[in-house]
């Protein structure tokens, strides 16, 4: 009896005991592929200034960019992407935080980034990711948070540009700056790609910002172009108040000659044009003063008879004309350096089908902001106007994103980091205050947000667009145009798309307007912004 109560007894024992081997077994399997899920790459492609009407998946009047559109193919293209202050360096603030620009400082281009601010790359370097910058910041320090970086100084240059790198210090490279952006990422993912890790790879173009210089391929076929005009280039501000009419973006009043439309300021001189700012001259010799004498040869060939025509057609021009000659000359040269840019992305993306990365990868096409391409006779931004808030957003993610997709929600680009901190498995920080846009990639789009937030600072600045704030909803868009001015403006999406009539006094929105103020207060005080902080940051730039 005792005997078989033992040989039980053992059974019993040699029963559990197998059953915890293989159950631990279990587990630990189960833990190493929870310790390692295979996260995926994030390549976060931006341009500077790439207005989302130069993009043929958006609209092909101006440009055919078939490289870009690949990711609108393959990917998911949203049509009401925008920005919540539409300027260079405070997009890239909020893109890197997840905050809006009064909760992370960097309200203008002006001030340096505040570097105690935590920015999802360090937060994905923390978690394992390799981390890699090329291009354009702008931040007047250097990013925290990369394995490796090579950015322009402020605002580079198109030509033979410095770099500030991790590793080699200040370098100059002899070339043009968009293919060089474009061969480092390409370097970077041959000979410094860790195949163990997943990585990070923000490549960031500085083109096509002013003073929108193409690469020398480019020159010819894009000059010799005629681009459909838009309709409101003529735009004369009316019934707008006084923001739009005292901003200083006008292609016939404030482009710059020399600098802008590319007349020699030689040129200038013997016609009797005078400079449009101080720094016009300046502006031509930063960039065209820069080429080496191959360089310049090669461009003078092309811009040297341009110059002659406008020499012998400038007297005869009136007013119309002289505007329709710089709308032509800013887009041929505008739209000749999104050739190269298009170029570039396509050689990146080859890579990674080449390299079979394309499947475990998300693609990510954008601009730092939109931009007026002549829409009501402007170019560069600021404005909560729809040209400058909103922005290119195409997103590629196989197994994710149904191939060919549109997504129209209002999506910022305050959401990227909380987007790529998820998809890599990690739990964003919850004082980030965007919105993780992955239920977006797999068509879930209930119970998004149904409106955004929009603040712009930079004033009294270059272009004189006043501060102001406001909310966007599907159907409106309200402002306050506040600092030397208290001005509302309201602007009815659906009825008015051009943005030509501000309605904020016309009776029929009463009922709109105490809405949407309602709205906007509550979107202050959701996203903690407030009198105080507008006048603080008031104060610190009069400091
Ligand atoms: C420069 C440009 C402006 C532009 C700002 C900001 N002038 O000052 O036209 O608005 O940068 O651009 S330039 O002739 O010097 O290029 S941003 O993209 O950096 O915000
Ligand atoms: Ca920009």
């Amino acid at each position: 009896m005792k005997i078989i109560v033992m040989k039980l007894l053992n059974r019993l024992i040699l029963f559990f005991t197998l059953t915890l081997i293989i159950v631990s077994c279990q587990q630990k399997k189960e833990s190493s592929t929870a310790e390692k899920p295979q996260r995926p790459n994030i390549l976060f492609m931006m341009s500077d200034d790439h207005a989302y009407q130069a993009i043929s998946a958006y609209s092909d009047h101006l440009i055919q960019t078939p490289q870009i559109d690949r990711l609108a193919k393959e990917g998911l293209k949203f049509t009401n992407a925008c920005v919540t202050n539409s300027i260079c360096a405070p997009s890239r603030a909020v893109i890197l935080t997840g905050k809006h620009s009064h909760l992370n400082g960097k309200i203008d281009n002006r001030l340096p980034f505040d570097t105690t601010n935590v920015t999802f790359p360090q937060i994905l370097q923390n978690e394992g990711y390799q981390t890699a910058m090329f291009g354009k910041l702008h931040f007047g320090n250097n990013p925290k948070g990369f394995d490796e970086f090579k950015i322009l100084p402020g605002q580079g240059t198109y030509y033979n540009p410095d770099f500030i790198t991790k590793n080699e210090g200040k370098i100059r490279i002899e070339g043009y700056t968009t293919d060089i952006i474009t061969e480092m990422t390409l370097d970077w993912l041959e000979d410094e790609r860790d195949a163990e890790k997943p990585f990070l790879l923000m490549y960031l173009h500085k083109a096509p910002h002013r003073e929108w210089l193409p690469a020398p391929r480019y020159y010819k076929e894009y000059t010799k172009k005629t681009f459909v005009e838009p309709e409101t280039l003529f735009d004369d501000y009316k019934g707008r108040g006084t923001a739009a009419k005292t901003a200083e973006m006008n292609l016939l009043k404030h482009m710059n000659w020399a600098g802008d439309s590319k007349i020699y300021p030689e040129l200038m001189d013997e016609l009797g044009i005078p400079e449009t700012a101080n720094w016009d001259k300046n502006a031509f010799e930063r960039e065209v003063g820069r080429m080496n004498p191959v360089q310049r040869a090669e461009w003078d060939k092309v811009y040297g008879p341009i110059n002659e025509e406008f020499k012998k057609n400038y007297a005869n021009m009136n007013e119309k004309e002289l505007m329709q000659w710089r709308y032509q000359r800013y887009m041929q040269d505008y739209l000749g350096c999104i050739a190269a840019v298009d170029e570039g992305v396509g050689r990146v993306l080859d890579y990674l089908d080449r390299s079979g990365l394309s499947e475990n990868t998300i693609v990510v096409y954008t601009s730092d902001q939109g931009f007026y391409l002549g829409e009501h006779g402007w170019f560069d931004k600021r404005f909560i106007y729809d040209e400058s808030f909103k922005t290119p957003l195409l997103v590629r993610w196989p197994n994710v994103i149904t191939p060919g997709t549109t997504n129209t929600q209002m999506v910022q680009n305050l959401d990227f980091a909380q987007t790529f901190l998820t998809a890599a498995g990690i739990t964003p920080p919850s004082d980030m205050q965007g919105e993780s846009l992955i239920p977006l990639f797999k068509g879930e789009t209930e119970n998004f947000r149904d409106a955004v937030y929009y603040h712009y600072y930079e004033y009294p600045a270059v272009h004189m667009v006043k501060r102001h704030y406001g909310i966007v909803t599907e159907d409106y868009k309200l402002a306050h145009f506040y600092y030397d001015i208290d001005e509302w403006g309201l602007y009815d999406r659906k009825k008015d798309v051009h943005e030509m009539t501000n309605v904020y006094d016309d009776p029929a929105y009463a009922e709109v307007v105490i809405k949407l103020k309602n709205q906007l207060a509550d979107l202050r005080v959701k996203y903690k912004d407030s009198e105080e902080l507008d006048q603080m940051y008031i104060d610190q730039v009069a400091k």
